[in-house]
Parts: C-alpha cells; sequence; structure tokens
C-alpha cells in the first residue's frame, strides 16, 4: 500500500476556483478517473478526477476553498509498493475551458434565424446527450440549448440568439461540430455578435451576469464507466444538473437517469424531488438521519407537500426578476436543509443586562481613544462559552448514534453582507478577552461585508450566536447551523418594569432565543443553559464560581 496525493491537475486559464461540491468522503473507494470535487469559477465548473483507483484516507478540501492548478485535494491509499512516487492527477482537458466571450449587446433582427455551434476549441465530433428545449420553447439569448459531450468534457451550447424554437435540427446521439446548425429561431430576435462570428469562445456566458454562466464544462467521467448508481456514487450528469440538483438538495446518487447513457437531466432532478414529496421515495440522506435519532417517530419523511405554487405574476402587476446572489442560494439550501432535517426547539428567555450594560459603556468611555468598541455580541460570546462549558452537549455535534464533544470553543456570529448571511468564526474564544474578541469580530464582520472572507475564516464553530441586537425586534427562532447542534438568537435589550419583590424596577432586559437540536439536547437542558447564560450576563463573575 502508498499513499498518494491527489492534486488539482491543470485546469488551464483558471487562476483559482471554489470547491463546491466534494463527491467523495474519507474511506470511499475510487476508481481511476472518479469525481472527486466539483469546483466552480465565475466562468464554468469542473469535476476533478482521481489519477488513481484507491481508498480515500483524508480530504485535504472543504466546500468553499479556493484551490488551483497542483493545489492538494485528498490523500489516496493505492494498492502496490510503498515506493509509489506522490503523483499528480493526469492534465485536465483545458482545451475545455472556456475562453471569455466578447460581451454581447444584442442587435435586433426579425425572421428565422439559424443557430449553430459555435467555436468548441479542439472538440470533433461531440455527442449530443441533452437537448433542453423544444420547438415553441421561447430562448433567451445565451440560453443553453443543448449539452455535448466528449471524451473528456460536457459543455453546454448556448444560443446566439433569443427568439421562439421553430426547430431543431439536432437530436440526442448526434455527433457535431462547429458551425453545424442546431435550431432555427423565429419571431424577432436579439441576435448577440457571438452567432455572427462563430470564433468566439461558446463556452463562457457573455451575458451581463457572468456568475450565472449558463456554460460549464465538466471532466466528463470516461464513456466505458457504467452509468451512476447510488452503490458507486457515481451520477452520470452535467454540471448545470448537478447544481440544480444541489440548489433543490437532491442527493444526485439516488436520482434515475432517463438520459442517453443513463445521464440524469433536470426532469429527472424534477420528478424526483416530487417522488420525495408526495412520499413515493425517501432519501437516502433522510434515512442517515433518521437513522440517528430513536425509532420512536416512525417514517416520518412522508412530507405530503402539495407542489410549489407556479404564479405568472405579471398577471396581477409589473415585477422584476433577479437571480439571488451565489451566498444566497448556497444558504439557502444549507438552512432548507438543517430546518428540515433537524427537530429543532427554541426557548425565548429574558435576562437582566443592566449593571452589564453600564459596564459596557463605561468602558468603551475608559477606553475612548483605543479605537475597539465593545459591543454587547462580545461579552454574549464569552458568556456562551460559559455554559457551553457548564452543559458540553451544546458544543458537540451528532455523529451517527455517537456526540462529538469538541473540546474546543470556536463560535460564529452571524453577519449581515450586502451578499447575504455569513458566519465567521471567533476561533478559541475561551482563551481571548473582550477586547481581543471585539477586535477580531470588527475585523471579520468588514472582512464579511467585503466578501473578503476566506473558507478558514468561516469554518469550524461549535456554536452560533445571530444577534440583531443593533436593528431591533424581540425574539425569533433562529435555525441551527448543521452540524452544530444549537444557536443562540439576541434581539434588542429595552428597558422593562421588573418586579423586585416590593416594587417595579426598571430594569435592562436582553430576549433570547435558543435554538436546539432535540435528538442531542432536552428541553430541561436548554431552559438550564438559558437560565445559566442569563446569571452569566447578569453577574459575570458568576464566570469565576
Ligand atoms: N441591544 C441593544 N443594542 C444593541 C444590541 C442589543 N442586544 N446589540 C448591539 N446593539 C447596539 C450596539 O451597541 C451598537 O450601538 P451604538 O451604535 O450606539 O454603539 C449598535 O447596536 C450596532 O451594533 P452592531 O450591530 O454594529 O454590532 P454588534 O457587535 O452587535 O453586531 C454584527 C455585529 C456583525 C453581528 C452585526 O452588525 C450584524 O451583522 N448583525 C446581523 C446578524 C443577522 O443578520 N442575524 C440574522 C441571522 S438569521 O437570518
Amino acid at each position: 500500500m502508498a499513499i498518494l496525493e491527489i492534486t488539482v491537475p491543470d485546469i488551464g486559464d483558471f487562476d483559482e476556483v471554489t470547491v463546491i461540491e466534494l463527491m467523495v468522503k474519507p474511506g470511499d473507494s475510487v476508481k481511476a478517473e472518479q469525481s472527486l470535487i466539483t469546483v466552480e469559477s465565475d466562468k464554468a465548473s469542473m469535476e476533478i478526477p482521481s489519477s488513481h483507483a484507491g481508498v480515500v484516507k483524508e480530504l485535504k478540501v472543504a466546500l468553499g476553498d479556493k484551490v488551483k492548478t497542483g493545489s492538494l485535494v485528498l490523500m489516496l491509499e493505492v494498492a502496490g509498493e510503498a515506493a509509489v512516487p506522490t503523483v499528480a492527477a493526469p492534465a485536465a482537458p483545458a482545451a475545455a475551458a472556456p475562453a471569455p466571450a466578447a460581451a454581447a449587446v444584442p442587435a435586433v433582427a426579425s425572421g428565422p434565424v439559424e443557430v449553430r455551434v459555435p467555436d468548441i476549441g479542439d472538440f470533433k465530433d461531440v455527442t449530443v446527450i441533452e437537448i433542453m428545449v423544444k420547438p415553441g420553447d421561447v430562448v433567451k439569448v445565451e440560453q443553453s440549448l443543448i449539452t455535448v459531450e466528449s471524451d473528456k468534457a460536457s459543455m453546454e451550447i448556448p444560443s446566439s440568439a433569443a427568439g421562439v424554437v421553430k426547430e431543431l435540427k439536432v437530436k440526442l446521439g448526434d455527433k457535431v461540430n462547429i458551425g453545424d446548425l442546431l435550431a432555427i429561431l423565429e419571431g424577432t430576435v436579439a441576435v448577440a455578435p457571438v452567432a455572427a462570428a462563430p470564433a468566439s469562445a461558446p463556452v463562457v456566458s457573455a451575458a451581463a451576469e457572468p456568475a450565472q454562466a449558463a456554460v460549464a464544462v465538466a471532466v466528463a467521467t470516461p464513456a466505458h464507466v457504467p452509468t451512476a448508481t447510488p452503490a458507486l456514487g457515481l451520477p452520470h450528469a452535467s454540471p448545470s444538473v448537478r447544481k440544480f440538483a444541489r440548489e433543490l438538495g437532491v442527493p444526485l446518487a439516488e436520482v434515475k437517469g432517463s438520459g442517453l447513457k443513463g445521464r440524469i437531466t433536470d426532469a429527472d432532478v424534477q420528478s424526483f424531488t416530487r417522488s420525495v414529496m408526495s412520499g413515493a421515495v425517501q432519501t437516502l440522506a433522510i434515512s442517515a438521519q433518521q437513522a440517528a435519532k430513536p425509532a420512536a417517530g416512525g417514517g416520518g419523511s412522508e412530507l405530503g407537500l402539495i407542489p410549489w405554487p407556479k404564479v405568472d405574476f405579471t398577471k396581477f402587476g409589473p415585477v422584476e426578476r433577479k437571480e439571488m446572489s451565489r451566498i444566497k442560494k448556497i444558504s439557502g439550501a444549507n438552512l432548507l436543509r438543517n430546518a428540515i432535517m433537524i427537530p429543532a426547539v427554541t426557548n425565548h428567555d429574558d435576562c437582566d443586562i443592566t449593571d452589564l450594560e453600564a459596564f459596557r459603556v463605561s468602558t468603551n468611555k475608559e477606553n475612548e481613544k483605543s479605537g475597539v468598541k465593545v459591543t454587547m455580541l462580545a461579552f454574549l460570546i464569552k458568556a456562551c462559552v460559559a455554559a457551553l462549558k457548564k452543559y458540553p452537549e451544546f458544543n458537540s455535534s451528532l455523529d451517527g448514534d455517537a456526540l462529538i464533544y469538541k473540546q474546543y470553543f470556536h463560535i460564529g456570529f452571524a453577519a449581515d453582507t450586502p451578499n447575504g448571511l455569513m458566519v465567521p468564526v471567533i476561533k478559541d474564544a475561551d482563551k481571548k478577552g473582550i477586547f481581543q474578541i471585539s477586535t477580531e469580530m470588527g475585523d471579520l464582520a468588514k472582512k464579511a461585508r467585503d466578501g473578503k472572507l476566506s473558507p478558514a475564516e468561516m469554518s469550524g464553530a461549535s456554536f452560533t450566536i445571530s444577534s440583531l441586537g443593533g436593528i431591533g425586534g424581540r425574539y425569533f427562532t433562529p435555525i441551527i447551523n448543521a452540524p452544530e447542534v444549537a444557536i443562540l438568537g439576541v434581539c434588542r435589550s429595552t428597558i422593562e418594569p421588573v418586579w423586585d419583590g416590593k416594587a417595579f424596577q426598571p430594569r435592562l432586559m436582553l430576549p433570547l432565543s435558543l435554538t436546539w437540536d432535540h435528538r442531542v439536547i432536552d428541553g430541561a437542558a436548554a431552559a438550564r443553559f438559558n437560565v445559566y447564560l442569563g446569571q452569566i450576563l447578569g453577574d459575570f463573575r458568576r464566570v469565576l464560581l
């Protein structure tokens, strides 16, 4: 046996790409050429294959990491001599790497317009494996029309014009080349320069929103590899279908492909979703989670939901459609999974922070010149660390039937940014003072707003705080940031009349909302956690007891 380092092969012009999907985990057996991870730039997504067959020992990348040619992906144990040298994965299909197309300024034409296969680099006789439109469909400029596949890559071919599809000139299995006629559009159509100049590279969206590039490039599974089965974990699907499945939280390995060679199409993903919703199919992902909790609840996955309403809003008034930011899409998929899969309960409580607030204000006054402003959140982080130490199950994660108790205290805090919610992490908050925490929080919040947080700065949290205190509100039910098991929501403190046994006293009360995973934590423990947290915030000297 030998251990090999599997690295990112030559991925052409891509400088830094983001890891958006991990397709294997430690312990998995992989074949040579099996895809290990998917990476995405703003122009394309690609699957990175394994150069060897073996067993995954250790993943060296996490979701969100930036990688480039030569970055270490994972350690692979392979059969053979221990002397086998460390090798890089074979070169990626650099020819498939997209080159930027000229910005498309649509011109207007009327009458039939021919859409042809634009310049697809060195690829010859690529097979049409998916047809994404049909006669009568209205297509936009840059909308993907078909997916083609060579033995190295699959790519979606976009339309060079907008209009109504009058006739399709290709069918599944056809071999196409540069210049071949794909479709005829009719009506008044907007024509992008790419149609007039087929030499422009087709594989990059030239539309105004490059992040939504319609075209993706993938290192394809070799033709001889059989159609994916859940057991193999090798779903055969184009990057756009993978992306679609990810957005819906659909485990592709469980979807049966109806396309050529068993390829999974958008329609397959949609019909799988419908089956899950109707209870006809239970996803393995959900079963695994259910296995982790006592059998008392029975099946429980038959959500029995009716389909999502499809409404033509323009019937009711003018509308504007805007793509959601990438962060929103990613966090949305995570939030949906966490909301559905965790039996979460929220305890609301109030705690008296009158004295702490007075201390905070005086501390800030004394340290005005230091430039470091201490907000209530820094104290909350310290107080939570104390409560997590006293109630360690709140600092744990589920691992099958076991709990992983973390002996570190890395506290995530939700930060509101123009692009969406981000959760930077204060590492080792137990070892840091209020000033250091405040300084780090300020730096991390700024980086989050500027979109400059590194994946490392957003990972490893063992507990999260979501503070809306600077904004307002009373209580809310935060969603647990899996695989954590609890999250504290905090709203704005207000002066309340509090009965001291003789009279009402004006006290500054802080509303707390603690959401916890009922598989790990019981209601009584949650109530105790909140009470203890309130006691600490009421009098920090208790930390010393
Ligand atoms: N009660 C009363 N006032 C509070 C308070 C509370 N609980 N928490 C903060 N404040 C005050 C601060 O003292 C500060 O007052 P001054 O301007 O008078 O000094 C003001 O509100 C603004 O504070 P802040 O929000 O800038 O600082 P913070 O440390 O409390 O929070 C950060 C930092 C990054 C967490 C915050 O800016 C943020 O992004 N919050 C939103 C988090 C979020 O979106 N959560 C929802 C997740 S679920 O979708």
